[in-house]
């Protein structure tokens, strides 16, 4: 009989490649030095740091999947999931600073821009000189972005953009604001448009008081008028398609990452209930304790093995949304399952940030979240077997 490899169930190292396997570990080291190190401190005073952005684009971690001719890494698809996983071990606002530059800027720069725009944004982004921001939600339009209500105005050397965008990642220090607007010389069709920093009207206010992703920095877009020429336009898609476009990278690599937390917790959990001793034993011999290791290694088994098949498919252009929407949504709820679970079973030192298990709980709440509710994803997921949409 095979051995059975507790820390690996289904031997997901088998199923990598030799380059996927060194890519992950480079991922792996670059989060154990330079990230692990700076967390607590970060997320306790909820301050990102803006040089992670070149640090990671020194280790090669933006725009993993962008064409080495425009400073990406030309990698796969599993690759950027394994990257997210080495990262979201360490904390989810990392991964998501890492994923909204890669999939959410990086990504529609080069499959709805024009050369001049991919030449232009595209070698900054990748080597973290430059930082972007993907502004789609609105205060009053998130699970329905179809309602948002920023306009784009035609003028005569481009576009005049009123409106406001919430909760964007890396949007107070972003160099590059991609955006999402209903422009009127399109028939009021939604299009995309590459602001900068520094135009005239476009501001990006912090939003303080985040209880998770706390070093993610998070900001509102303000647009008052903002002139832009018709170069800022992203000529090569319009429709509600082109930010899910987007967002089906940025999901896909949430699913991975997501389990790199839970990992992190569970490993947590194990270590803790064997050092731990209460009623003459250590935690880890009682019945509940292992069921709950049990639970944990079986979900984050299934969690990875299920993105492994989605990523390899995506690799092969076979990926349909809803194959995404299906881990998006599962390997974030189990992940947040698995956190709190954690939480409960380091006692009262799970509630310390020393223990880092509630930091990844909270973080979570937030990943639950964005990118499409969990419930959200139920109805992408029942809409899909029913034929009925069931969001209005
Ligand atoms: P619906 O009628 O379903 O579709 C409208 C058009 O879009 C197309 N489409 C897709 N295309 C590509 N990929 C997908 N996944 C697509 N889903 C839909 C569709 O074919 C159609 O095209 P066309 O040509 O016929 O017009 O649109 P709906 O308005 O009914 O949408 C409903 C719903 C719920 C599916 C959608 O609105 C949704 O997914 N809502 C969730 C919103 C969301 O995920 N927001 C994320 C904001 S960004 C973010 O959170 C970043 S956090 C990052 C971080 O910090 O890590
Ligand atoms: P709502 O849509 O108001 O949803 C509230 C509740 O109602 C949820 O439980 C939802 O599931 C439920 N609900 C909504 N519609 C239905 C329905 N039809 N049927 C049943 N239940 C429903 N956005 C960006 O564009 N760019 C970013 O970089 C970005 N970063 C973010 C970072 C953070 C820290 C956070 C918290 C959010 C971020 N978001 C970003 C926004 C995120 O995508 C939205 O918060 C998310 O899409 C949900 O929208 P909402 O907050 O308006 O909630």
């Amino acid at each position: 009989l095979a051995p059975f490899n507790w820390t690996d169930p289904f031997l997901l190292e088998d199923q990598l490649t030799e380059d996927e396997r060194m890519l992950r570990d480079a991922a792996g080291a670059f989060a154990a030095a330079e990230l692990a190190p700076v967390v607590q401190e970060a997320y306790a005073h909820e301050t990102a740091n803006p040089d992670l952005f070149r640090k990671m684009g020194a280790a090669g971690l933006l725009g993993v999947t962008i064409p080495t001719e425009y400073g990406g890494l030309g990698g796969s698809y599993v690759t950027y999931g394994l990257v997210a996983r080495e990262i979201e071990r360490v904390d989810s606002g990392y991964r998501s600073m890492m994923s909204v530059q890669s999939s959410l800027v990086m990504y529609p720069i080069h499959a709805y821009g024009s050369e001049e725009q991919r030449q232009k944004y595209l070698p900054g982004l990748a080597d973290g000189t430059l930082i972007g921001c993907f502004g789609l939600t609105e205060p009053d339009a998130g699970s329905d972005p179809g309602g948002m209500k920023t306009r784009a105005v035609k003028t005569e050397t481009g576009y005049r953009l009123t409106g406001s965008k919430m909760w964007i990642s890396n949007a107070p220090f972003a160099d590059v604001f991609v955006v999402w607007a209903k422009s009127e010389a399109h028939s009021g069709k939604i299009r995309g448009f590459v602001l900068e920093k520094g135009m005239q009207g476009l501001t990006a206010p912090t939003i303080k008081g985040k209880q998770s992703l706390r070093a993610s920095t998070t900001g509102e877009i303000v647009m008052d008028g903002v002139e832009v020429g018709e170069d800022a336009l992203l000529p090569n898609v319009e429709g509600l398609k082109g930010p899910f476009g987007c967002l089906n990278r940025a999901r896909y690599g949430i699913g991975w990452g997501v389990m790199g937390a839970a990992e992190y917790c569970w490993l947590a959990s194990r270590q803790y209930g064997l050092d731990r001793k209460q009623f003459g034993k250590p935690l880890a011999q009682t019945q509940l304790f292992q069921k709950k290791l049990a639970d944990m290694q079986t979900e984050i088994a299934l969690g990875l093995q299920a993105c492994l098949r989605v990523g390899r498919l995506m690799d092969e252009g076979r990926a349909a949304p809803e194959m995404i929407s299906l881990i998006k949504r599962n390997n974030c709820g189990k992940a947040l399952d698995v956190a709190r679970l954690a939480r409960d079973m380091h006692g009262g030192n799970g509630i310390s940030e020393e223990y880092q298990v509630i930091r990844h709980m909270m973080n979570l709440e937030t990943v639950n979240t964005y990118e499409g509710t969990h419930d959200v994803h139920a109805l992408i997921l029942g809409r899909a077997q029913t034929g009925l949409q069931a969001f209005f």
